[in-house]
């Protein structure tokens, strides 16, 4: 891949002023950013496939669509350093277009736990990495788009009652708790009321549908657009279309999806 080549050789001097100059620009975005927008592309789960993220601005970047991606860019992937580094540089040619969320592979936990924290202590040196880790810590932790659709990682949480809860939440952990870490990794279920611990580990929830009708309800929403879980097509939509979720990494043996906004209407489509 050519792209793919030419992000490897960017010198390291470089790389350390892009993540620097993006690190600047996310410090200043809310928790919670809010957008107005008639076009915008939701792309789900990348972890180093730096394909998809490419097809996505071939795709849309040119034609007028807000880009909002909803976090795991790293870890797993091949192409995880090179998929990272030219969504910083996108950002900083973009700004406000380009949206990139947290997701539970932006901590030190699961760059150590994942491989990205190896790779980029082999390509750049062992302190390399506090330059992203600091990027990482200040990643939104979610977007309202039009006052109807919030996207976000993971999934709602057990202390999150309003939106007000996501723009309070601090930016700047390298390993969030609490809330800020449930947005990042529950995951919605069928069949069980509530809240219920998860499979994936101590502080993680599944949430029932109950949990996701009150919420849009009280915040006037009317889809929670999230990514975190594989589908096999890459989109579905669950929970009686109140729930939209995206994946867009190939890694898994899935088609890697997206969502297009158009309008009022959200369309699943192919990356
Ligand atoms: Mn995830």
């Amino acid at each position: 891949m050519e792209t793919a080549e030419k992000i490897r050789n960017l010198p390291k001097e470089e790389v350390a002023k892009n993540i620097e100059e993006a690190t600047g620009l996310l410090e200043k975005e809310q928790s919670l950013i809010e957008v107005e927008t008639e076009k915008a592309v939701f792309v789900g789960d990348t972890h180093g496939d730096l394909s998809s993220t490419l097809t996505a601005f071939d795709k849309y970047e040119n034609i007028g669509y807000k880009l909002i991606f909803l976090g795991d860019y790293v870890d797993r992937g091949e192409y995880q350093i090179e998929n990272i580094n030219f969504l910083i540089s996108k950002k900083l040619e973009k700004k406000s277009e380009l949206i990139l969320l947290r997701g539970n592979h932006e901590t030190e936990e699961m760059n150590k736990a994942y491989g990205f924290f190896r790779e980029v202590a082999r390509k750049y040196g062992p302190n390399f990495y506090e330059l992203y880790i600091k990027l990482f810590s200040n990643l939104p932790y979610a977007v309202v788009v039009n006052k109807k659709f919030l996207a976000l990682h993971g999934g709602l949480a057990r202390n999150l009652n309003s939106l007000e809860d996501i723009r309070e939440l601090k930016k700047g952990e390298m390993n969030p708790r609490g809330v800020a870490m449930e947005i990042l990794w529950n995951d919605p279920i069928d069949f069980i009321e509530g809240f219920e611990t998860s499979d994936r580990g101590p502080g993680i929830y599944y949430f029932g549908k109950d949990v996701l009708d009150k919420f849009l309800e009280k915040n006037k929403l009317s889809i929670l657009i999230r990514s975190h879980e594989p589908r096999a097509n890459g989109v579905s939509i669950e929970m009686d279309g109140k729930l939209y979720v995206v994946f867009s990494c190939r890694y898994y043996g899935i088609k890697p999806g997206a969502l297009v906004l158009n309008g009022d209407k959200i369309t699943p489509s192919r990356l």
